[in-house]
C-alpha cells in the first residue's frame, strides 16, 4: 500500500527487516538510525530517504518528522523499533548504562510519538507501533534495566493509545520473544540461534499484519515467540 512510514532502527536487525519488506509491499520507508554507512545500504534497497538521527534527542526526533513531511507531504505510519539492551547483575550495572538503556528505549519512542501525534491529529488518522519486548509483560535475571525499560516503553505506549484512539490514530504493540539479530552485540546466523529464534522476518511480517488491518479495527498487541521458547 502507498503509506509513508517511518521505520526507527532500520540499519540492522528487525527494523532492517520491516523496512524491507514494507517496502517490497509498496509503502514510502523513512529509514533511521545513526549509523550513515548502513543506512544508505538500505536506503539503496528501499528506494526511501534514510536519516541518520539519534531518537533519544529531542532535537533530532523533531528533524526526523520535519524532514519526513517535508519530503513526503504527509506520514502515515510511524514505527518505533529502535532499541539497546544489555545484561548484568544489579550491583555491576552502571548508572550510565541505565541511562542509555532507558534514553533509547523509553525517550525516544516518547520523543518520537510526541513529534508525529500533532501531525496524526490534525489528518485524524495515523498508526504507531511500537516494537517491545516480550518482557514487557515478564521479568527475569540480569534484566533490571531493559526489563524495566520494556515495560516503561510499554506504558508510554498503553497511555497513548487511550489518548489518541478519540483522534482516529491507531497504537499497536508487538511483543517479541528471542530474534536473531545483533541485539545486544551476538552475530545473527551464530550457534543454535539459527534454528530456534524468530528471524526479523518473522517479526517484520507481525508488523505488516497490524498495518493491514481495516480502518475500524486496531490490534492492540501482538505477541510473537519461537516455538521452542517457553516464556
Ligand atoms: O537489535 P539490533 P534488534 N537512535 O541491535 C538502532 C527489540 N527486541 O533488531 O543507531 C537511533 O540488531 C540501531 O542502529 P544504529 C529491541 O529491544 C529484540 O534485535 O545505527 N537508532 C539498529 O538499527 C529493540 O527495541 C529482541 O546503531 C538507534 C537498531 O536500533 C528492537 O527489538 C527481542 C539508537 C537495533 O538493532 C530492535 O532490536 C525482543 C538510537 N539512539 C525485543 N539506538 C531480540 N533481538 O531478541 C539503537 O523481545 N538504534
Amino acid at each position: 500500500t502507498n503509506q509513508v512510514a517511518i521505520v526507527t532502527g532500520a540499519s540492522r536487525g528487525i527494523g532492517q527487516a520491516i523496512a524491507l519488506l514494507l517496502a517490497q509491499q509498496g509503502a514510502t520507508v523513512v529509514a533511521v538510525a545513526r549509523s550513515e554507512q548502513e543506512l544508505s545500504e538500505i536506503t539503496q534497497q528501499t528506494q526511501g530517504l534514510g536519516i541518520v538521527a539519534d531518537v533519544s534527542n529531542e532535537a533530532d526526533a523533531q528533524r526526523i518528522i520535519e524532514e519526513t513531511l517535508r519530503h513526503y507531504g504527509r506520514l502515515d505510519v510511524l514505527i518505533c523499533n529502535a532499541g539497546v539492551g544489555s545484561f548484568a547483575e544489579l550491583e555491576n550495572f552502571s548508572a550510565a548504562e541505565w541511562d542509555r538503556i532507558f534514553d533509547t528505549n523509553v525517550k525516544g519512542t516518547f520523543l518520537l510519538c510526541k513529534a508525529a501525534v500533532p501531525h496524526f491529529k490534525a489528518r485524524k488518522k495515523g498508526h504507531i507501533v511500537g516494537i517491545t519486548s516480550d518482557v514487557a509483560k515478564r521479568t527475569f535475571a540480569h534484566g533490571t534495566a531493559y526489563g524495566a525499560s520494556k515495560f516503561a516503553q510499554d506504558a508510554v505506549l498503553a497511555s497513548l493509545r487511550k489518548e489518541v484512539r478519540p483522534h482516529g490514530i491507531k497504537v499497536s504493540t508487538i511483543y517479541p520473544g528471542l530474534v536473531d539479530t545483533f541485539f545486544n552485540d551476538t552475530t545473527p546466523g551464530s550457534a543454535e540461534a539459527v534454528q530456534t529464534h524468530l528471524r526479523p522476518a518473522d517479526v517484520a511480517q507481525a508488523v505488516c499484519y497490524v498495518l493491514e488491518a481495516p480502518a475500524h479495527v486496531v490490534v492492540d498487541e501482538l505477541m510473537l515467540h519461537p516455538l521452542t521458547q517457553e516464556w
